[in-house]
């Protein structure tokens, strides 16, 4: 008795297992065959990017904030991982489902392609269109989950016939199972060598040649680099510049097809294409980014060389009706963002940008426009793959990530860090150099103080100025630094004369503040 309730559940065990396999292998045929489809279609219509692409904006703030602090920009990464875990035992459960009753691990499929239909039609700019590479994907994944399941026990064949699987059936499942797999693989790689190679908005951009600008950046001062090294370069690399966003694939967008619709409360609407916009008056300036997810000395910040059209020119244009308090910038994938209305409108170069740092901005970037607002964050105002301003009123539109709980306003916090010594870092003792990064855009730094070792607050050197837009650097010689565990601490005041609070607060709802510390050691 007892030894047949083993030997039975030993074949149990084996069934599931190779139910799992099977179910494993349909899923990845699945997203193979839909991935290698979806190469000709637009972004939307990859399951992975527009189920990832909904999961993030179903995501609370406080898992967006997690996500952020702990993977930084890694965190698209860690959720395509983690849905990969999700489908893989989803998947393996219908496999197993399978051995019993096949019928009912297809309804399963079947209901997890309806899901995941319902993220690729609600993706802003979907078609129906956009639904057949997971069609193709779902109809090869189910062939491949019957193609693996045994024959189905009907009422001519008794359901015990199908428990005797003997060696034989099981060499034939792996033979099969393994063929699937490869086909999967190939189909994968296909997919992905594909997509990258057809990848259109990189043609447009490599393609395209961006005027100079009407009025040029004005030079930077010789010193606004602090003569210490490993202090971040004070113009951002490209390469380098930190990218956050809810596009797990940025839209594909050709230019001469890109438009922008101007509406709402204006007396002027219009629509500006690429081409006319290219041939108005283009202006160039520094403009440093922060994002409001940045913490104490965090690295969510950039500073670039953006080249663009004013939108106080766009403004001009339209004539916003009196009681407009805000434009709602939306961009092609469905992100908005508001800003408040007389920031567009008054001398700051607030602009639509085509240039990044001499180049066409990069995909991931905003290309081929994007918004850029001298001193706020840019979850209120940095709109990239920007194509409607819609003039508008707080009262009656939020964005994207106010109505997820964050600020209606954004204006960016007085923050400076600490870059060298890097935490932790063991630096000789004598005269060390300690150096970092301050920024109040839009108001300008006034002053940098640090604090060695729980002492008297002193005056750090401030690098030379660009602009109040952007960031600012500082450094400090300390002579004479014993050996030993210390700590620098900083603060910066902007040039009303306002120190930065001391106050600890998270990045939700408007922005982190406190004053930044590494702890070091002299040797
Ligand atoms: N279309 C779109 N634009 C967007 C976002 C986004 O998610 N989608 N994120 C905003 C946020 S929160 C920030 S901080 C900046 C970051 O710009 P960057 O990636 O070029 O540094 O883009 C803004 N513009
Ligand atoms: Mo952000």
């Amino acid at each position: 008795m007892g030894k047949r309730t083993k030997a039975l559940s030993r074949q149990n065990w084996r069934q599931a297992l190779m139910g799992a396999l099977a179910g494993l292998v349909s899923a990845g045929i699945l997203f193979a065959v839909a991935e290698l489809a979806a190469a000709f279609f637009p972004p939307v219509a990859s399951p992975l990017t527009s189920v990832g692409s909904t999961f993030i904006d179903f995501t609370p703030p406080w898992m967006k904030n997690f996500a952020i602090a702990t993977f930084g920009t890694n965190d698209k990464t860690v959720l395509l991982l983690s849905m990969a875990i999700v489908a893989a035992l989803l998947s393996a459960v219908a496999g197993v489902v399978a051995r019993k009753s096949l019928r009912i691990a297809m309804a399963m499929v079947v209901a997890f392609a309806v899901v995941m239909g319902a993220c690729i039609i609600t993706r802003a700019g979907a078609g129906p269109v956009d639904l057949l590479p997971l069609l193709l994907g779902t109809a090869a994944g189910l062939w491949a989950l019957r193609f693996l399941s045994p024959a189905t026990p009907g009422p001519e064949a008794p359901a015990a016939q199908a428990t005797t699987a003997a060696s034989p059936d099981r060499r034939t499942f792996l033979i099969r199972a393994g063929a699937v797999a490869a086909v999967a693989v190939l189909a994968g790689i296909g997919g992905n060598v594909l997509s990258a190679s057809r990848n259109a908005a990189v043609a447009f951009r490599a393609a395209l040649k961006l005027p100079a600008p009407k009025v040029k950046a004005p030079a930077l001062p010789a010193g606004v680099q602090a003569p210490v090294a490993g202090v971040v370069p004070f113009v951002t690399p490209n390469k380098d510049f930190y990218r956050i966003d809810t596009a797990l694939v940025p839209p594909e967008i050709d230019p001469t097809s890109w438009e922008l619709r101007v509406h709402g409360m204006v007396e002027q609407e219009f629509t500006m294409g690429f081409d006319e916009l290219l041939k108005q008056d283009l202006i160039e300036s520094h403009v440093t980014l922060t994002c409001v997810s940045n913490v104490v000395g965090g690295n969510l910040a950039g500073n670039a060389k953006w080249l663009g059209y004013p939108l106080r020119e766009v403004m001009a244009r339209a004539k916003p009706l009196p009681g407009a308090d805000m434009v709602l910038s939306t961009s092609q994938d469905g992100f908005s963002a508001s800003t408040p209305l007389p920031v567009l409108q008054d001398d700051r170069d607030a602009m639509l940008a085509v240039g990044m740092n001499g180049e066409p901005l990069p995909v991931n970037h905003g290309f081929p426009v994007r918004m850029v607002v001298p001193g706020l964050y840019g979850y209120v105002s940095a709109t990239k793959w920007v194509v409607d301003l819609e003039v508008t009123t707080f009262a009656q539109a939020a964005g994207y990530w106010t109505s997820r709980g964050w600020s209606s306003h954004g204006p960016i916090k007085t923050a400076s860090r600490v870059e060298v010594p890097r935490a932790l870092a063991r630096v000789p003792a004598g005269k060390v150099a300690i150096g970092g990064t301050a920024w109040a855009q839009h108001n300008g730094i006034s002053k940098v103080e640090i604090q060695l070792d729980d002492g008297a607050w002193q005056e750090a050197t401030l690098a030379d100025e660009a602009s109040v837009d952007t960031w600012r650097q500082w450094s400090f010689i300390w002579d004479g630094a014993p050996a030993g565990s210390h700590k620098v601490r900083v603060r910066a005041y902007d040039t009303a004369g306002e120190m930065q609070t001391e106050e600890q607060a998270p990045p939700e709802p408007d922005g982190s503040t406190g004053w930044h510390s590494i702890n070091f050691s002299l040797t």
